[in-house]
């Protein structure tokens, strides 16, 4: 099924699925919808669309990513691996051997040769147009999201800048506090791509923020793409199509032509204000820090828009599946640099800079390390504050698994590495801001090689036991295998696992 081409498809689908649950009530966007989400996000429970938002016209939609079947829906997939599927038969385009294989070939690069966005004359984010002073932020209900958070903030953007040097266009998702009816924070962090291009202006970089917009777009606002690498690019191929964009009517630059809300303006290299506390995907709140000022100079918007809004805070929340999406689409990338890498997973609760554990196809001494330092290496993985190393046979999504074999491969003292490195900008358990400790932990089987004595074998029943089992399962009148606990090894990790995500 073709994913939705804008938000407004995307909601009649989730409707249609049975997805999503219109709020009539009037509810107060000031804290009210947070602890609604909380509830619902961990229940693993439906889209919200608030229609009623105290305050506003604009209807307020959230949760739209809140399940595994939510995020695979609005990518036209059935489970997440298949993105990942996806990217890795045209990363791994060989040079093709017979004719069948050159058709499958240029079918692949035609999947990418199209991704790129088009620019069409006019689109349905135009048909109101806000400028100068009648331009007010009010007027969307925009969420207060947790007590300690001094305004309301602006949560699930695409920021669109433009690379002055290069021209390149970038999309990231970086929240906005409101300051007033015509400006905002614009909490770029120091490792994103929309600082640099900001940094690498000397007076003012032109703007642009889309709100509500179809699912691939909005996620890839949020992927972690190497700078030179465009996110509309990322979508295109996602959705099938290019996303179209319309040149913007105050500033030099395209935003895309089917969002519901899009902010115009403008930001000074130099003036910064106090941004901050927000209660933060960390579970905590994150500390005022200087941040720049987003002027708006036009907010242009479809009639009736709709707003989009998330909110993060104590794990598991809608982001995980954010984050998940990432973690399998970008599993290929990784590979193709670290081929040893079998599989990895970013547990929702180490709020995906906290932890990695990855399982490698291990060949020689030493190899766990090798990837730990790979990992600290890689992109935005380069931040990741421990990383836990498990042989390929072992599944790095079953926690209890994985906790087994850190419990029975390691010696501390032999398999622990601690290092120092650059780690999230939000994490406040380092000593110094953006930089500390590190901890690898090898749980992969050790041999003489590797100067230890004889590395046991691991106690698992012969094949032809269990075929015999199989066999005669029903002849032995045990009640049919249940929710699996005791039989099938590791399925009580698969519960928890869930339950930690929900
Ligand atoms: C809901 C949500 C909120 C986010 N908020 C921020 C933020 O305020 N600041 C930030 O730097 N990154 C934030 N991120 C992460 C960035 O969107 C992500 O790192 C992205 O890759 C940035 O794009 P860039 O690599 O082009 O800079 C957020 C992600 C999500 C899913
Ligand atoms: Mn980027």
């Amino acid at each position: 099924m073709a994913p939705p081409a804008d938000l407004r498809e995307w909601i009649r689908l989730l409707e249609r699925e049975g997805e999503l649950v219109r709020v009539t009530a009037e509810v107060d966007p000031d804290l009210e919808i947070t602890e609604i989400v909380d509830r619902t996000v961990k229940a693993g429970g439906p889209a919200l669309l608030f229609e009623n938002p105290k305050g506003s016209r604009h209807p307020l939609l959230i949760n739209q990513f809140g399940t595994e079947r939510r995020m695979a829906l609005g990518f036209g997939v059935e489970r997440l691996d298949e993105l990942g599927e996806r990217v890795a038969d045209v990363l791994e385009l060989q040079p093709p051997a017979g004719i069948m294989d050159k058709l499958r070939g240029l079918q692949k690069l035609k999947s990418i040769a199209g991704s790129g966005p088009r620019t069409v004359r006019s689109g349905p984010c135009q048909e109101v147009v806000l400028e100068g002073d009648d331009v007010d932020l009010n007027l969307l209900p925009v969420q207060r999201c947790w007590p300690g958070d001094p305004a309301p903030f602006i949560t699930l953007p695409a920021v669109i800048t433009r690379d002055p040097r290069t021209g390149v266009r970038n999309l990231g998702m970086y929240r906005m506090q409101v300051i007033d009816r015509r400006s905002t924070f614009m909490h770029w962090q120091i490792h994103k791509d929309g600082r640099a291009d900001w940094l690498a202006t000397d007076g003012r970089i032109p703007v642009a923020v889309a709100l509500g917009l179809d699912p691939i777009t909005a996620y890839s606002a949020s992927a972690p793409l190497p700078k030179h690498i465009g996110e509309l690019m990322l979508a295109g191929f996602f959705r099938g199509q290019p996303v179209e964009m319309v040149k913007a009517k105050t500033v030099d630059l395209e935003v895309p032509a089917h969002a519901e809300i899009v902010l115009e303006g403008y930001i000074e290299r130099d003036e910064l204000g106090i941004e901050g506390p927000f209660g933060d995907h960390t579970g905590f709140y994150t500390p005022p820090e200087p941040f720049p000022v987003f002027h708006v100079t036009a907010m242009t918007m479809r009639r009736d828009a709709i707003y989009p809004s998330i909110v993060v805070g104590k794990p598991p929340q809608e982001d995980a599946w954010l984050g998940k999406a990432t973690e399998r689409i970008f599993l290929p990338a990784v590979r193709m640099t670290v081929p040893e890498i079998v599989d990895y997973d970013l547990p929702v609760a180490g709020t995906f800079h906290n932890c990695v554990i990855v399982s490698i196809d291990k060949k020689f001494p030493g190899h766990a390390r090798k990837v730990m330092h790979a990992i600290w290496g890689l992109g935005m993985l380069s931040l990741s504050k421990s990383v836990v190393v498990v042989d390929a046979h072992v599944n790095v999504h079953d926690y209890e698994e994985v906790f087994f074999y850190v419990g029975a491969n390691v010696d501390p003292v032999r398999d622990v590495v601690l290092t120092e490195g650059p780690l999230d900008h939000l994490d406040h358990a380092p000593t110094r801001q953006f930089f500390g400790g590190k901890i690898g932990i090898d749980a992969t089987a050790k041999g003489p090689l590797e100067g230890t004595r004889e590395w046991p074998d691991e106690v698992v029943m012969s094949d032809e036991v269990k075929a015999l089992v199989d066999r005669r399962w029903a002849e032995y009148g045990i009640p049919a295998q249940g929710d699996g606990a005791l039989v099938q090894n590791g399925s009580a990790g698969k519960r928890l696992r869930q339950l930690v995500r929900r």
